[in-house]
């Protein structure tokens, strides 16, 4: 019988796992206790699990339908499509692609009509030093804005854009091309209800446009308001790595950012696991927000 143990890692967010072997298919008992653990401390840590490709994908499986990485192909494990692999590792002699990944504040796949439940990640490979990533709770987050705050952004949508990914130019231009066409623009609610829990979260970060019907002007400083705020560090756990921890978080409830504080000549080697999320947001055709000098003409043609 395992004996699970939960301890908090942060004040808002995160809790680390022990007593359980990842390899072993969990019982009812223990995957209900790792459910509830998840939903209060949103990140969970599970250090000392050296798992494969295929264990990985076991594990993740436990909690959902696994995305087969469909919006990002050219990074994913040849072998196992459901493996992404954000690495510094030479690929084919060259650079690798996913080197920078998750370099600005973010939930994986918004700038999707089907961003990521959530995600798993497994450190195989770590630099002595750094590479740390860090989460911020979105619940926190929204609970600590003002009344008028959150009546106001109620009615928000923010247009997220695979462009704004971090980095993205440093990456071949064909598949930068290929993940543009794949992923056009995608208009999320900026204030979601998490269905398991009932609670409300921003759903924000640095991947963001806009907000839909606002000129460009109108949205930046709301934006940078909002994802200051988001990211205050009451709200931010961050995470030393260690080889064989492997982190499962919620994306639905979560920004996370991967730092670039270490030796880029020595190597960090992670694999993702990823669940398929709900449904969510629409392709945004742009049109109806109205740019500053379209107002200033507006107004020079009835004065
Ligand atoms: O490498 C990391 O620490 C996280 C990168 C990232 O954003 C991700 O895997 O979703
Ligand atoms: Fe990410």
């Amino acid at each position: 019988m395992n004996r699970i143990a939960i301890t908090p890692l942060g004040f808002a967010v995160g809790a680390q796992v022990t007593g359980l072997d990842l390899r072993e298919p969990l019982d009812d008992v223990s995957r209900q206790a790792l459910l509830q653990a998840w939903h209060k401390h949103l990140v969970l840590v599970f250090p000392g699990q050296d798992l494969d490709a295929a264990q990985q994908i076991a594990f993740s499986a436990q909690f959902g339908t696994l995305e087969q990485n469909d919006f990002q192909p050219h990074y994913r494990d040849p072998a196992h499509p459901e493996i992404l692999l954000v690495t510094n590792r030479k690929m084919d002699g060259k650079p690798s692609e996913t080197r920078n990944t998750g370099r600005n504040w973010h939930t994986d796949l918004s700038y999707t009509t089907r961003p990521a439940k959530a995600s798993l990640l497994l450190c195989k490979e770590k630099p002595p030093i750094g590479g740390d990533t860090m989460w911020a709770n979105m619940y926190l987050a929204y609970e600590t804005l003002s009344p008028k705050m959150q009546a106001f952004i109620e009615s928000l949508e923010a247009i997220h854009d695979v462009s704004l990914i971090k980095g993205i130019e440093q990456r071949d231009p064909e598949k930068v091309a290929d993940m543009k066409r794949r992923n056009p623009p995608v208009a999320h609610a900026v204030v979601k209800t998490h269905p398991d829990t009932g609670r409300k979260a921003l759903f924000l970060g640095q991947r963001i446009r806009g907000f839909v019907g606002f000129s460009e002007e109108e949205s930046a400083p709301i934006l940078r308001f909002l994802n200051e705020h988001a990211t205050s560090s009451e709200f931010v756990y961050r995470h030393r790595w260690s080889v064989n921890d492997l982190v499962m978080w919620d994306n639905r409830c979560l920004l996370h950012v991967a730092l670039p504080d270490f030796d880029q000549t020595k190597t960090r080697h992670m694999t993702r696991t990823s669940i398929l999320g709900e449904l969510s947001g629409y392709y945004y055709k742009g049109g109806d927000d109205l740019g500053r000098e379209s107002v200033l003409q507006a107004i020079a043609a009835v004065s």
